[in-house]
């Protein structure tokens, strides 16, 4: 079977009525986005001769993706939320915009409304055997390179099953558990006082992985840590270091790797004094660089549902 219907007056009228494009009501900038997509959608049903069975099969899956909750782990999965760093990338050099810490994906597992702690914190409630502890620290400087006072540094990441808390499945972790802010001094030093992380994998059983299994992927993340730089005076910063020697580095499913972001893992000693469960330590130098405002705004500030506790 080949037929093509895609440009027939039947179809494009279809598509006009489903979208009321034609129509006065509804939102304007809504109604372009979804005749966009759903013209899309009906051309790839006609050119890829997509049987019924194929599409009942898609329709089933976004009731699985949602019953999961979990488009938002399936949108870094599929590159998107990389497209649009890739995109806030090019916007930036486009506006002459230069330096600063590289920006990389958010991800889905922040939460809002860790406690706030003046320059240092520690970040581990739970204990975790299987995990050393790792200092993370650095200095927020601003596009002039000197230290921003009053920033907000936003940190968090997984535990040694690469479970987060509030998202964790065995229900193991209290709240906050490896999430930490800090509001920097006049030196601009922020530092982190927790324990290694393990990469994420996603839920074997869940839609994600499903669609995975599907292109022959796999759904792991290498260690990595997030974090939020929130100032008064720049842009927001959302970035995240990956665990150097993590053998899935250049193999993320969420493709959040960049080459700026995968400082160096050090291994000290004197973690007693600082109250780390053992001498040794490992340390990881991570410095937050912010750029400016853009016609004394953040033009690259994203607004997305966000867990809070
Ligand atoms: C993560 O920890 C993450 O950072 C991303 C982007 C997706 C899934 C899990
Ligand atoms: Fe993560």
């Amino acid at each position: 079977m080949s037929v093509k219907v895609f440009e027939d007056k039947e179809t494009q009228d279809l598509l006009k009525a489903a979208t009321n494009i034609d129509g006065a009501q509804g939102n304007p900038r809504f109604k372009q986005i979804l005749h966009r997509l759903l013209s899309d959608l009906f051309k790839a049903i006609d050119d890829l001769d997509i049987t019924p069975d194929e599409f009942w099969t898609g329709v089933n899956y976004l009731n699985k993706l949602g019953q999961d909750g979990e488009a938002a782990l399936l949108a870094p999965g599929l590159g998107l939320e990389k497209l649009l760093d890739i995109r806030m990338d090019a916007e930036d050099r486009q506006a002459g915009l230069e330096g600063g810490t590289p920006r990389t994906i958010e991800g889905p597992l922040y939460v809002a409304g860790a406690p706030v702690k003046d320059g240092v914190a520690r970040m581990d409630i739970d204990p975790d055997p299987d995990a050393g502890p790792l200092v993370i620290h650095g200095t927020v400087t601003g596009p002039d390179g000197k230290p921003v006072a009053g920033a907000l540094v936003e940190c968090w990441h997984a535990n040694s099953k690469g479970f987060y808390s509030h998202f964790d499945p065995t229900g193991a972790q209290t709240e906050f558990n490896l999430r930490g802010a800090v509001r920097t001094g006049p030196d601009g030093k922020y530092e982190f006082r927790t324990l290694m992380p393990v990469g994420y994998g996603c839920p074997p059983q869940g839609a994600t992985q499903q669609l995975l299994n599907q292109l022959g992927r796999h759904g792991n993340r290498p260690a990595h840590v997030h974090f939020f730089v929130t100032t008064d005076t720049f842009r927001k910063l959302t970035t995240q270091f990956n665990i150097e020697g993590d053998p899935l580095i250049w193999d993320d499913f969420a493709y959040a790797t960049r080459e700026e972001l995968i400082p160096p893992v050090t291994e000290k000693t004197g973690g007693t004094a600082l109250g780390l469960k053992e001498d040794t330590y490992k340390d990881i130098e991570f410095n937050l660089s912010l750029t400016p405002l853009v016609h004394g705004k953040d033009n690259q500030l994203v607004h997305r549902v966000r867990a809070a506790a």
